[in-house]
């Protein structure tokens, strides 16, 4: 592909995957209502995420979107509605409009956020079961993104990332993480499979502790090569075993899944 427009690429994943899917010959579009130093290989473009008209122009002659854009955590509903579920639309609307045939959207763990531990490691497809407004936001771009795919026959990826960070630094993220360089590399391979349809995968790294399964994206090609595990013993030492009757370990979503949900 030669062209790919990535959204909410001033972000923390966004920051991650622009220099891991650089490829000679590719340009990545990096939009963003941040504004961002295009480097060799890349575009910026300031735009929102909710302007349909500029996420179609910035759409076009791009063979793939990569929509991260939107609130990453829990926010006052009309914010959600707003920024994550109309922001997911428009992406969805723009790319079909541009003809831009693939569209990986960052889905979340909190979809499924409400799965108890008993039923860890989630399975692929798992039925809805949001934590939060935010998690609801992620369930209504995956039901976006079977639309596109059974109406309009664009390969559309969700993909339920667990905890994308440099490393994991708490007793959860053990089981949740994704590493940055295994999110490069399966983000590529949503981008390379060939004629991939609608799909719901989660993104975690091959942790020992894995909450995730991560049989979708290796039948999309994703080979991870890093596991939390290889962090454990300093964040033990800092945090102590696992308890089991600590509530934040009761569900898939963690904090999230607590009366008191931290905003994000
Ligand atoms: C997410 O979806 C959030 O964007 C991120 O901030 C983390 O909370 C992550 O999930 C997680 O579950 O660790």
């Amino acid at each position: 592909m030669s062209v790919i427009l990535i959204t909410g690429a001033a972000g923390r994943i966004g920051s991650m995957l622009r220099p891991r899917l650089a490829r000679p010959g590719r340009t990545l579009r990096l939009l963003d209502i941040a504004e961002i130093t295009a480097r060799p290989g890349e575009e910026a473009v300031r735009a929102d995420v909710t302007d349909l008209a500029a996420m179609t122009a910035a759409c076009a002659g791009a063979q793939a979107l990569v929509h991260l854009g939107g609130l990453s955590g829990e926010a006052p509903w009309e914010q959600i509605l707003r920024v994550n579920i109309h922001g997911t639309y428009v992406a969805f609307e723009a790319a079909r409009r541009a003809g831009t045939r693939r569209v990986i959207f960052a889905s979340s763990n909190h979809a499924v956020g409400f799965l108890p531990r008993s039923a860890l490691p989630a399975g692929d497809y798992a039925f809805p079961a949001p934590d939060t407004y935010y998690g609801v936001s992620k369930a209504a771009g995956e039901a976006l993104a079977s639309l596109y795919h059974h109406r309009h026959g664009m390969d559309a990826i969700c993909i339920r990332i667990g905890t994308c960070a440099e490393r994991p630094v708490t007793v959860r993220s053990l089981s949740t993480w994704l590493s940055p360089d295994d999110a490069g590399r399966l983000f590529e391979a949503c981008l390379s499979a060939p004629a991939p349809g609608f799909r719901v995968i989660y993104g975690a790294s091959a942790n020992t502790r894995g909450w995730l399964s991560l049989a979708g994206a290796r039948e999309l090609g994703y080979v991870p090569r890093d596991d939390a595990e290889a962090h454990a013993a300093s964040v033990l030492a800092r945090h102590g075993e696992p308890d089991p009757d600590d509530p934040v370990l009761a569900y898939l979503g963690g904090e999230f899944t607590l009366p008191d949900v931290p905003s994000g």
